[in-house]
C-alpha cells in the first residue's frame, strides 16, 4: 500500500468507496467521476502504477475481475455495450497512479467514450 494514494486507501477501507466487487488480489469500485452510469474502476489490490509493474498473477486478477464483473455492469445499467480500457502513464491520460481498468458502459448512439 502506498499511504498518499487514493485507490490504496479505498482498497484499505480507509475512505469510501462505492466498492461493487473484490478477490483477494483485485478490486472493482464505481467511478467517482462517470463517463456514464455505471461507470467502473478495477484495480489490483497492491499498489502498483504501471501496466508494466504488475506481475502475471497480478495482471490476471485484474484481468479476471473485469471478465467476472462486465456482464452484470451492463445489465446493471441495461447499456448496449462496454468500453473496456487502461490509461497507462501520464501522457496516456493516467491521473491516478494505481493501475485501474476502465469499464465504461455504452449506449447506442451515445458518441463518447474515454
Ligand atoms: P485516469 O484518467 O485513467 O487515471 O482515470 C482516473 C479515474 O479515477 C477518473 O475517471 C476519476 C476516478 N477517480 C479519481 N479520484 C477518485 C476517487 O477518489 N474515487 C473514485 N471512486 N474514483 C476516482
Amino acid at each position: 500500500m502506498s499511504d498518499d494514494c487514493i485507490f490504496c486507501s479505498i482498497v484499505a477501507g480507509d475512505i469510501p468507496g462505492r466498492i461493487v466487487a473484490e478477490t483477494d488480489d483485485a478490486v472493482a469500485f464505481l467511478d467517482a467521476n462517470p463517463l456514464a452510469p455505471g461507470h467502473t474502476l478495477v484495480v489490483p489490490a497492491s499498489h502498483r502504477q504501471r501496466l508494466a509493474d504488475l506481475d502475471a498473477a497480478e495482471s490476471s486478477a485484474v484481468f479476471d475481475l473485469v471478465h467476472a464483473l462486465a456482464p452484470d455492469v451492463e445489465a446493471a445499467v441495461d447499456a448496449d455495450a462496454l468500453t473496456v480500457g487502461i490509461n497507462d502513464g501520464e501522457a496516456a491520460g493516467q491521473e491516478v497512479p494505481h493501475v485501474h481498468a476502465h469499464v465504461v458502459p455504452r449506449f447506442e448512439g451515445d458518441g463518447g467514450g474515454p
